[in-house]
């Protein structure tokens, strides 16, 4: 009788396919699948250095195991349905059920081990943006690895030797499978949990699609003159917006995976630059800014501490940018009367309605009829009306009170009274006291704000 021992012919190999078998009874890492576009709750660390984890703008965090030391993660690049917004599906490829794919979170000296399972029609990569990294491990089709074949998984496996924030997205037919929507954010949280600490961390892609309204999948050769200008693959009002509380420490990490930069303003604060996807900015070399360009295939983090309370607009500040689906071959007609041609068409076409000769700012409250799966040119109202925007647009909420965990929307903010905008009538205005930690304070009074 021949025995297994026989066969493999050794005590060492024995006790390596012992381990290999114990491995595989494991079998690969659960690929948890998201089906919500709404932002998830933060993972905080349950083993391990602390760290505050972020939040993803309508996005979510990996899950992962830990096997000998390792943290296991599962990618499973496939194709996704995305809501981009209520009313808007796009047929994208990304991974784990959405694009961007979910966040991956790990701590500065962890060793990772990452899954990656191919279910898309072509082969992928993956390259993992800003990493310091074994070469053979870099995600590059052909240079540094053959591709993944569909239906193939490969492993990636290295160590986390800095902290920061970085990026992930295919390095395999490059134009059309991020054009599709493959990208996600990777980030390593510092070993010291007192470095660099924050109290509110939020994340989020810029990412771009062209897809005509009524359509669903992404036109890929589409260099510059995309139409759908996004947050993590979603369109305002539709994405989260970012709560915070008054007198947080707050980060806000912006990677750029479009075709081109987008200056992105944030009202109320002036702030610093304390990270890109080289690593941290030391304290000395940072200056004071209000909008920060996010240059292509960059990561820009910037910190303030949330002394106003408001809601404050955070937006893409080329204004193309604030509009969703639009076609841009459309004339000017500011100051144009069109009372006439209107009249004369309406004989024809009854619902007609001129457009845009007193600016565009009607078609915040307009109710036209639109195709299937698309959105309004400008959308979102606001406790004053329309706000008019779409597209890269948000608002960060600053609130007294808010938990430390508290993630959802808090509503409109409460005005103080005497603080608002208003209609001259003709009566001498009253002076807006000062002092009153929720007005805009005077430098005296920031809110009781300590450092630290
Ligand atoms: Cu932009």
């Amino acid at each position: 009788m021949v025995t297994r021992r026989q066969i493999l012919g050794g005590g060492a190999f024995l006790a390596a396919a012992a381990t290999w078998t114990k491995t595989s009874a494991m079998g690969l890492p659960e690929a948890p699948v998201m089906e919500s576009p709404d932002m998830q709750t933060p993972i905080f660390p349950s083993s391990g250095p602390d760290y505050q984890p972020v939040a993803t703008l309508n996005g979510w965090t990996l899950p992962h195991r830990v096997v000998g030391g390792v943290k296991e993660f599962h990618l499973v690049a496939e194709p996704v349905e995305r809501e981009l917004s209520p009313g808007m599906t796009a047929y994208l490829w990304g991974y784990n059920g959405q694009s961007p794919g979910p966040t991956i979170e790990a701590v500065e000296g962890d060793r990772v081990r990452i899954y990656v399972t191919n279910r898309l029609p072509e082969h992928t990569t993956v390259h993992w943006h800003g990493m310091i990294l074994p070469n053979g491990m870099d995600g590059v089709t052909g240079l540094t690895q053959p591709g993944i074949p569909p239906g193939k998984t490969f492993v990636y496996e290295f160590d986390l030797v800095k902290s920061g924030t970085f990026m992930y997205h295919p390095h395999a037919d490059e134009m059309v499978q991020m054009a599709m929507g493959m990208m996600g954010m990777f980030i390593i949280h510092p070993k010291d949990p007192a470095f660099m600490r924050v109290d509110r961390d939020f994340v989020f892609l810029l990412n771009a699609f062209d897809i005509a309204p009524g359509s669903y999948v992404p036109k890929v050769m589409t260099m510059t003159d995309f139409n759908l200008w996004c947050f993590n693959s979603r369109l305002f009002p539709a994405i989260s917006p970012l709560p915070v509380a008054l007198n947080d420490r707050v980060r806000v990490r912006v990677g750029n995976l479009t075709m081109t930069n987008h200056p992105v303003h944030m009202h109320g604060y002036d702030f610093e630059v304390t990270c890109t996807d080289g690593g941290w900015t030391r304290p000395e070399a940072r200056w004071p800014e209000v909008s920060i360009d996010i240059p292509v295939g960059a990561m820009r983090a910037y910190e303030f501490d949330a002394k106003y309370p408001g809601d404050w607009a955070i937006h893409c500040h080329k204004s193309h940018h604030t509009m969703n689906a639009m076609g841009h071959d459309v004339p000017t007609f500011i100051g144009v009367d069109k009372t006439e041609v209107a009249r004369k068409i309406r004989r024809v076409q009854p619902e007609y309605m001129p457009m845009g000769n007193r600016g565009m700012a009607d078609m915040g409250e307009m109710e036209m009829p639109l195709p299937d799966n698309t959105v309004k040119m400008m959308d979102g109202w606001g406790q004053f009306g329309p706000i008019e925007m779409g597209s890269m647009f948000s608002v960060v909420k600053v609130r007294e009170g808010l938990a430390a965990t508290d993630y959802a929307d808090p509503g409109w903010f409460e005005h103080p009274e005497g603080t608002v905008s208003y209609e001259w009538t003709g009566d001498t205005p009253v002076p807006v006291k000062s002092g009153d930690a929720k007005t805009m304070p005077p430098a005296a009074t920031h809110g009781g704000h300590t450092p630290g």
